[in-house]
């Protein structure tokens, strides 16, 4: 079963790039109008192997799909991306949304737990100015402490006013060991001496990832801390620029990902798009400001809840259209009913 969805001005035009890209088998099985844009999105199948019959296999397979449908579309979830995680959650071949959803994640997403003790290499922490840096280096180390681990922050940022002040309240209230450090000779010394058996993190300050100039010098900071770079970035924004930011830190060696702000996050296409472009490693993601409890770990069971907890508010919104008489009568009916069209 080939999963696919095509969206277009209107449903003619739609149908057209379903035939044109899966044939004239092709099935519908559903179909969406944006109510603000007008545009129509066609999900279609064909069947290529009829041993994977899982999500549009039966009723519930297709109310499945068409849930994950919904879901991705809310979180603006960019088309491309949609049909991947559709496909590979039909493959998985689960009866209930989140077991899909799961089952696609884990298959398109990297994922690995959030450090509990000393790592092997330093963690450097580097993204766009206010993404929540500082607050995450805090975080991690916090969740080192309470372990028993012993923690030395370094900070590159130190020039802007009210920065080092900040860092150094937190390493206060952490009890851990605060270093400063301005180029590379002096971020290898903060690192070099260290006592053995430390969690290290690196907080750099903010950088704008099209600065070539602040990017070679992040480079050159992960290069002599021998660090592992991780991206810190909040979660919302617009999905394209998102994943080109994730891209530009990946090019100069950041392979792990944390989301911060998903408490004030709705919609989480932005942090998806960038992990998969930039093929980075989710960590972790930020649900609070406060350093104690506000970094949780994250996998593809605990994505997928998080992203299927807007059912509710699409179902109200479905409902609030179709009390107006405006907009697309068949979300409200799937969603009031919990069944396919
Ligand atoms: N609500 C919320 N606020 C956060 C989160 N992470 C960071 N912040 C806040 O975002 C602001 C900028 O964080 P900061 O660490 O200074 O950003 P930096 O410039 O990247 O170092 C601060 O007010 C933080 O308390 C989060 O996960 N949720
Ligand atoms: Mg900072």
């Amino acid at each position: 079963m080939r999963l696919k969805s095509f969206t277009a001005d209107s449903l003619p035009e739609a149908m057209e790039l379903v035939r044109k890209h899966l044939g004239d088998d092709a099935v519908i099985l559903d179909t969406y109008t944006d109510p603000k844009s007008g545009s129509v999105r066609v999900a279609a199948a064909v069947d290529t192997d009829p041993a994977m019959s899982a999500i549009a296999g039966g009723d519930s397979g297709l109310g499945v799909f068409n849930i994950l449908s919904q879901v991705l579309d809310f979180h603006r979830v960019p088309l491309d991306l949609t049909d991947r995680l559709l496909s590979a959650a039909a493959a998985v071949g689960a009866q209930s949304p989140e077991a899909a959803l799961a089952g696609g994640l884990e298959a398109e997403f990297f994922f690995a737990s959030l450090p509990q003790a000393a790592t092997e290499r330093p963690l450097l922490l580097l993204g766009p100015p206010g993404a929540g840096k500082t607050a995450t280096a805090a975080k991690l180390a916090a969740q080192v402490r309470v372990r028993g681990g012993a923690t030395t922050l370094i900070t590159l940022d130190i020039g802007k006013a009210g920065s080092l002040a900040q860092i150094s309240a937190f390493a206060e209230a952490l009890g851990a060991n605060l270093r400063e450090a301005h180029d590379t000779d002096t971020l290898e010394k903060a690192v070099k001496s260290c006592p053995s058996g430390h969690f290290i993190v690196v907080d750099t300050i903010g950088t704008g990832p099209f600065d070539p100039h602040a990017m070679q010098e992040l480079r050159d900071w992960i290069a002599v801390a021998d660090a592992e770079g991780i991206l810190v970035h909040q979660a919302s924004g617009d999905p394209l620029e998102a994943a080109e930011t994730a891209v530009a830190y990946s090019e100069i060696g950041a392979h792990y990902m944390i989301a911060t702000k998903l408490d004030t996050t709705r919609r989480l296409g932005s942090m998806l798009n960038a992990a998969h472009n930039a093929e980075m490693t989710l960590l972790g993601v930020g649900t609070a400001p406060t350093i104690g409890g506000g970094l949780r770990g994250t996998g593809p069971e605990a994505l997928a809840k998080m992203l299927l907890a807007c059912q509710a508010q699409i179902e109200d919104e479905a409902e609030s259209m179709a009390a107006d008489g405006d907009g697309d009568m068949h979300v409200a009916r799937m969603f009031a009913t919990g069944a396919e069209s």
